[in-house]
């Protein structure tokens, strides 16, 4: 966190000052563990182990808070008997098809009730839910299920969520962490002490991750394990509480909210999938939920029809429902890239992104981009994801020819953040307001200025065919979603740039007489509302720039509510409702948040509450109520459909209801708590030039026996596209370099400054060796294991270069995110540069030969 995100740090050394202990988790040891109270070195891909560790200490030494843990979360409810664990079947759960590497999730129910997820996968219970398929099948018109799940409020039960727990856990032992992540059980039991020390009634503990934990091929249930410590320790919902996850570039938690996700609509409203048929009726009852405010998705989805299509969007034609595109599968990044090789996506716009340098297997992000037709790329610097068509590293190795490469790349320059006006929306969901400093130099623009200009030269185009009478009417009709769209904002200057704040406005949505809304809570599902995202509504409350506001801390209260503008409804703390208990008086004095007042008949408190202003603490829904209605005054958990924290997660996840440790894609070491080595529903991308090393137990193991992992560095940023051009930046860290402990300097003769070459399945490539015991070996079940470090920052262009450590990865995805596994994989290390031209191609067959790998190998379910 120091390193990567320095200005956060600051509020964590200001919690140090006051006596906040810090304990950093992390393979490295860095600027951050330099500040902490315990640094605990682990072995790079083993984190569920560790936090599993943790969870089954929490349980059986009963340091969980028990009184928010009936109250708040789903521990006493009963799920299905048809659900098998871990434990039962060897480290897979019941409903694995491995013929399809994919999970059945039917039998992760709840008994006698079927919830939906409030994020993920929605889509899992379409069939069943819209009566659709297989229910159908049955001539029953799918399975009569309730919405009220079975609970046990004594715990005792076996199929309840907390037993299933206790024995999903019960391996995880301080032993087990010791053997498989080489922490020392005298620190593991440290670490478990002071986290439950801090936690309870009087005190709460804060988790930070950020990319050490999200891109494994077992990623998202990384940060599953953190939350079911921290629902069983009550620490979310409270202040000084909570798992914050550190976002990345300025707003990509802007870009997940109004997404650049191909699988999201604005405010996480699925994408609709290409059911044969599926009006908007179906789609809600889908992907929707019966309780909570999910079940007011219809409002949310209307809303944001009329924001996009206007007058035209009409009951009639369901607000133009059928104009929003389908999906037909995954179509993340490295989808795309596989369908570029096929020939099947032909263009690409590359608009603030390296991925020839940034994105794993990068030779693999070249080869699908050399077989474009088109490509588009918008950058402030000639990045290598402009040039790699003339210099990049398969120009060199003879694979591609400039002369055969038929991509037509065209280059335009962007605007920085500093040349225009917007907001960036940060990891605390806060959306702050910049301005404008300076006019962008030449023909340099904005996003904002490239895509309004684009849909409107588009637009005229198609208006224009449309109206001369020459076009066929399956044309015509084909192109009036984008004829039809609003697509007018206000331009202001000699650039004619789009006004940034009327599209806040929009976003914003206003009523049929176009006044801003202030809040969801106003948004219909009869056509008379408009809203871009239904969780930035009230971000223009009032017609004011919410997001601009800059009042200083000293001005107002602790919470400072009017710093800018936090989603949704400017709450601060999301779930706040927990801070208070079942009756709605705070947990303790020290950790008052927000509570009950019974004279005034309302919650209240230092922040905006995150529940009905005026639902008491009693409150019991009508019998067959829906929606926000359906919540007790006890469903402190809004979103979901059952109005709980998920400590076992019934729906929405793709590996498993519980996290559960594998070995990442490669690993030196077996599984030692399953037969199961790998995550069995990972995805992984089949190609020659993406070849799998063996893992430990499979003979050619040998040959990559060093686990590697990838980071950063404060100097740089990501793929370097901002840094790297830096005179000053590129002086601070001039060069692509590896980090080895002395142990492994000697045992493979690497000398300190001198050159040393990584090989993989995939390909070699050399960086200066810095032999630092800030790279600790460590004990693993048995014997040493040394770790290599790799700042992924470097490419061939630039101020400063160096070969980039994305060729070394492998496409082996996370499959709930499609995140590539680069922070835990093995290599082979070896002194002096790499090979130039073919013979690099020549040292990794023969490294390939010598392993044994075939197009099969670690492809295992
Ligand atoms: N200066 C600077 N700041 C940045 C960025 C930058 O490039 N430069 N990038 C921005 C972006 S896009 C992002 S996403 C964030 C990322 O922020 P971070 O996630 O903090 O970035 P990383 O350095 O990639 O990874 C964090 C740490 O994870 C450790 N790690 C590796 N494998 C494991 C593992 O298996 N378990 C555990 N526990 N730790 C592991 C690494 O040693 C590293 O220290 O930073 C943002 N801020
Ligand atoms: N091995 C390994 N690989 C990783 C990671 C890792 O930890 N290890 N981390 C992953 C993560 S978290 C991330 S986010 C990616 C980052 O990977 P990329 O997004 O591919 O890399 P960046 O260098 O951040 O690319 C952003 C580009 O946008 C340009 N830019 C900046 N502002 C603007 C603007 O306003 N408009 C336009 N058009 N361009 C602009 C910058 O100059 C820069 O070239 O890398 C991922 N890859
Ligand atoms: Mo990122």
């Amino acid at each position: 966190m120091a390193e990567c995100h320095p200005v956060g740090f600051q509020w964590v050394m200001e919690a140090k000052a006051r006596g906040a202990k810090l304990i950093h988790v992390d393979p490295r040891f860095t600027r951050t563990s330099a500040l902490a109270d315990v640094h605990v070195p682990l072995r790079a891909g083993t984190d569920i182990a560790f936090l599993g560790g943790i969870v089954h200490y929490v349980l059986q030494q009963e340091q969980f808070f028990r009184d928010y843990l009936l109250a708040y979360t789903n521990a006493p409810m009963i799920v299905s008997e048809k659900f098998a664990d871990t434990e039962d079947l060897d480290g897979v759960f019941s409903g694995l098809d491995p013929e399809s590497r994919s999970y059945d999730v039917e039998t992760w129910q709840y008994e006698g009730a079927e919830v939906q997820a409030a994020s993920g996968k929605r889509d899992q219970h379409w069939q069943r839910r819209t009566h659709a398929g297989r229910g159908e099948a049955h001539g029953s018109g799918g399975a009569e299920i309730g919405t009220e799940p079975k609970r046990d409020e004594t715990l005792q039960h076996p199929r309840c969520v907390f037993q299933i727990l206790k024995r999903h856990y019960a391996r995880y032992t301080p032993e087990a962490v010791e053997q498989i992540c080489g922490v020392p059980q005298e620190k593991f039991l440290q670490v478990c002490e002071l986290l439950s020390e801090n936690s309870g009634r009087e005190r709460t503990s804060a988790f930070a991750y950020a990319v050490g934990w999200t891109q494994h091929t077992v990623g998202v249930q990384y940060i599953r394990t953190a939350a079911i410590l921290q629902t069983l320790l009550g620490n979310i919902g409270r202040p000084g509480g909570g798992i914050l996850a550190l976002r990345g570039h300025a707003s990509i938690q802007g870009s997940t909210d109004i997404p650049t996700l191909y699988n999201l609509l604005p405010g996480y409203i699925p994408m609709r999938h290409a059911h044969s048929w599926e009006d908007l009726a179906t789609f809600v009852q889908g992907e929707a939920a019966e309780k909570g405010y999910w079940g007011n998705m219809e409002s949310y989805v209307v809303s944001l029809l009329k924001a996009w299509w206007g007058p035209h969007a009409t009951p009639e034609n369901e607000f133009c429902f059928d104009y929003l595109p389908r999906l037909t599968g995954s179509h993340s990044t490295y989808e795309t890239v596989m369908e570029q090789l096929k020939g099947t996506c032909e263009g690409y716009f590359l608009l603030g992104e390296n991925p020839a340098v940034g994105s794993a297997n990068a030779k693999m992000q070249r080869l699908g981009m050399a077989n474009l037709d088109w490509l588009v790329v918008r950058d402030f610097s000639l990045i290598e994801s402009a040039t790699w068509w003339k210099d990049g590293p398969e120009i060199e190795t003879g694979e591609l020819s400039t002369d055969d490469i038929k991509t037509e790349v065209f280059f335009l320059p962007a605007a920085a953040h500093t040349e225009k006006d917007g907001s960036f929306t940060n990891t605390q969901r806060l959306l702050q307001w910049h301005h404008q400093a300076v006019e962008p130099e030449g023909d340099a623009r904005s996003d904002l200025w490239f895509i309004y200009h684009l849909g409107r030269r588009i637009r005229e185009k198609l208006t224009a065919a449309a109206a001369d009478g020459t076009q066929k009417d399956a044309d015509r009709e084909r192109d009036r979603p984008v004829r039809e769209l609003t697509w007018d904002y206000p331009v202001k200057g000699e650039l004619a740039e789009p006004d940034a704040e009327a599209v806040l406005a929009e976003i914003n949505g206003w009523n049929a007489d176009a006044e801003p809304l202030s809040s969801y809570e106003q948004l219909k599902a009869d056509g008379s509302t408009a809203c871009g995202c239904w969780i930035y509504c009230g971000v223009y409350a009032d017609g004011i720039n919410q997001a601009a506001r800059r009042k200083p801390g000293t001005e107002q209260n602790w919470v400072a509510p009017e710093w800018a503008w936090a989603w949704p409804l400017n709450r601060r703390i999301l779930y706040n409702r927990a801070s208070a208990d079942p009756d709605g008086k705070p947990w303790s004095e020290r950790k008052a948040y927000i509570w009950w007042d019974a004279e005034q008949e309302k919650w209240t408190g230092h922040d905006i509450p995150d529940f009905k202003a005026t639902k008491p603490p009693d409150f019991q829904p009508e019998e067959g109520a829906k929606g926000p209605d359906a919540l007790r005054g006890t469903d402190a958990f809004v979103m979901q459909a059952d109005g709980k924290a998920w400590l076992y997660v019934p729906a929405g996840l793709t590996d498993g209801p519980l996290p559960t440790h594998y070995e990442p894609q490669e690993s030196p070491f077996p599984n030692l708590l399953y037969r199961q080595q790998r995550n069995p529903v990972r995805q992984m991308m089949k190609h020659e030039n993406n070849r799998f090393q063996p893992s430990d137990g499979q003979t050619g193991s040998e040959v990559f026996p060093f686990v590697v992992t990838t980071y950063r560095l404060t100097e740089h940023h990501t793929a370097g596209g901002m840094s790297r051009w830096q005179p000053y930046l590129s002086e601070l860290q001039p060069e692509m370099f590896c980090e080895v402990s002395p142990e492994l300097a000697t045992e493979r003769g690497l000398e300190h400054l001198e050159w040393a070459t990584i090989v993989t399945a995939r390909t070699a490539i050399e960086a200066r060796v810095l032999v630092t015991d800030r790279m600790p070996s460590l004990r693993v079940q048995g014997r040493t294991v040394h770790q290599v470090g790799l700042p992924y920052h470097w490419g061939p262009n630039g101020l400063s270069t160096g070969d980039a450590a994305n060729e070394l990865a492998s496409l082996s995805l996370d499959p709930n995110t499609h995140i590539q596994e680069v922070k835990a994989l093995t290599c082979d290390i070896r002194p002096g540069r790499r090979p130039r031209g073919p013979q690099r191609i020549e040292l990794v067959r023969e490294y390939q030969q010598r392993a044994g790998i075939t197009d099969e190998t670690g492809t295992e379910v």
